[in-house]
């Protein structure tokens, strides 16, 4: 069923964080969103969103650039022009624009809920079919204070059955980091893995001996200990190391998602459509780790409900999840813009049924919370 887009329209946003994230790249307490509407010429409208963390901190996407490439140069473009599917959407969009793959995750994402409200089928059925409904939830413990985090962690088990504990590192002292996520790992052991995300933070001669000592207190697997582009070090860390490494901001798209996969630089890849360049993108990363037999992990940019929905149906469409997900924007964010949010009971996010995303709007809350 071909869309006709009639117009595209934004929304910015900016939600505070329940608590601030710490970061080896700093300390994250807000979080931009862009919604963006696609009207079709039958007056259906699709809605998408953009997130990101404060600013250009994570990567080099600003939510103010997002809005400048959806708003000033795609949106005109794409006024009156029809597409028959998201592919080919995806691929206009490549076309007409480099990078921003924040920008291309909320048009993608809009124009898949329209899509899938006009033809009153979920989302995931138009990413290629659910080969799961069902996707496992990490949990994130902060670094700060140990009982606080061990206390937050028996919580987080005990009311949302989490199976997994990420924990961000790189931050502090390595001896205070490795005794601190040791402890946890012992606490939860049997009933919780422990993941660790450096952020880029280590330096390459380091890595080895750090993430060793990490795997000896009991962490499963490691994201991005070490700089995005040094494939060399991620591939002697792969052979070398007893823990699963995944990478995550060094995949900037599928064309370097398969130079990862052929040089074996990562174990395993998060997935991220902005990072990926969309949600198309994220496809093509996870064909590309299944080429290699390489497992995934669902990554999160702290989506709201909305965008959540969305990167769960990616989840659900790729062939391997062997490390779940963390799609804990909901749990993480102090307001949400759905009427319902989606999150995790027994450590399991259920993937929405309705047609398109299958996520209400609240847009009473939205119009109150939009910047104006
Ligand atoms: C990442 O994996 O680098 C957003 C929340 C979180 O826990 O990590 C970041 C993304
Ligand atoms: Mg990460």
């Amino acid at each position: 069923m071909a869309i006709h887009i009639q117009g595209i329209r934004t929304q910015r946003i900016d939600l505070q964080l329940r608590r601030p994230l710490r970061t080896s790249f700093g300390q994250i307490v807000e979080q931009h969103v862009l919604l963006v509407r696609t009207l079709d010429t039958d007056g259906v409208e699709g809605v998408g969103e953009a997130c990101v963390m404060g600013g250009p901190y994570w990567n080099a996407e600003t939510i103010e650039g997002t809005l400048a490439t959806v708003a000033r140069y795609a949106a005109p473009y794409l006024k009156g022009r029809r597409f028959e599917n998201l592919s080919e959407y995806s691929r206009a969009l490549h076309r007409l624009f480099r990078g921003n793959g924040a920008a291309r995750t909320a048009l993608e994402m809009s124009f898949l809920d329209l899509a899938g409200k006009k033809s009153g089928r979920p989302a995931v059925e138009l990413l290629g079919g659910a080969r799961r409904t069902s996707i496992p939830v990490a949990w994130t413990l902060d670094s700060g204070n140990l009982a606080d985090a061990i206390a937050d962690g028996e919580r987080a088990i005990e009311e949302r059955g989490h199976r997994l504990l990420k924990l961000k590192v790189g931050i502090d002292d390595t001896n205070a980091e490795v005794a601190y996520v040791g402890a946890i790992a012992r606490r939860f052991e049997g009933r919780a893995r422990v993941l660790i995300d450096a952020n880029q933070a280590w330096a390459a001669g380091d890595a080895l001996d750090i993430l060793t000592r990490f795997h000896d207190v009991g962490v499963a697997v490691a994201e991005q200990p070490i700089a995005a582009h040094d494939m060399e070090t991620m591939a002697r860390l792969v052979r070398e190391c007893p823990i699963d490494i995944l990478a995550d901001e060094a995949l900037t798209g599928p064309a370097v998602a398969a130079q990862f996969a052929a040089a074996k630089s990562a174990s395993g890849f998060a997935l991220k459509p902005q990072r990926d360049g969309g949600l198309m993108d994220t496809l093509a990363t996870a064909a590309a780790a299944e080429a290699a037999n390489l497992r995934c992990y669902g990554g999160t940019m702290l989506e709201t409900s909305l965008g959540t929905a969305a990167v769960a149906a990616v989840c659900a469409a790729v062939v391997d999840l062997s490390w779940g997900s963390e799609l804990f924007g909901p749990l993480r964010l102090a307001a949400d813009i759905t009427t319902t949010s989606l999150v995790p009971r027994a450590g399991v996010l259920e993937l929405p049924t309705g047609p398109g995303l299958g996520v209400t709007l609240d847009e009473d809350r939205i119009r109150r919370l939009e910047l104006k």
